[in-house]
């Protein structure tokens, strides 16, 4: 069976490619799901990639995960990343492998960006290369579902 990964977006990031292209790039959302997606059968998995600007629709996306056949999660919760321990005890709940993704890095920014609450149940972060954060997120989530054992 072909392992499923789901990658969540949150708030605001519809807006890819039409706002602020000096700090998030000139891709839309669309174009990075194409681009995740591509990746996603170069590497022998299945994709799908949801966004929301609603907090609630993140954290019921993470709590179904597990029934919904997902092997793991790709998450970028916007600026939910800084205050959400909404989804930090979702992802905790779900205990699937996760990866935090930001397109820009949030380390370099506003001192208020540097709390991440969703860190404390992801596995890696990847952030800081655009949207080649999805893809190399993907590849590190792949790699560490195929070790043995490192997952309980
Ligand atoms: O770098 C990232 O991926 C962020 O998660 C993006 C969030 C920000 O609050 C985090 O600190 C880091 C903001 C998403 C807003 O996306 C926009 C995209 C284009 C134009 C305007 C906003």
């Amino acid at each position: 069976m072909t392992t499923r990964i789901l990658c969540i977006s949150g708030p605001n990031l519809q807006l890819l490619g039409t706002r602020e292209p000096e700090v998030y790039g000139r891709e839309t959302l669309a174009d990075v799901h194409a681009r995740l997606e591509k990746r996603a059968r170069a590497l022998g998995v299945t994709v799908e990639a949801r966004q929301s600007n609603h907090e609630g629709a993140l954290v019921d996306w993470i709590g179904g995960a597990r029934e919904g056949g997902f092997a793991g999660l790709l998450v970028n919760p916007g600026a939910y990343t800084h205050t959400s321990i909404a989804i930090l005890d979702a992802l905790r709940a779900v205990a699937l492998p996760c990866v935090e993704v930001h397109l820009s890095n949030p380390d370099g920014r506003e001192p208020f960006r540097r709390r991440s609450y969703v860190a404390r149940a992801c596995i890696g972060r990847v952030a800081g290369f655009g949207a080649d954060s999805y893809e190399l997120a993907l590849d590190g989530l792949v790699r560490s579902l195929a070790r043995p054992r490192s997952h309980a």
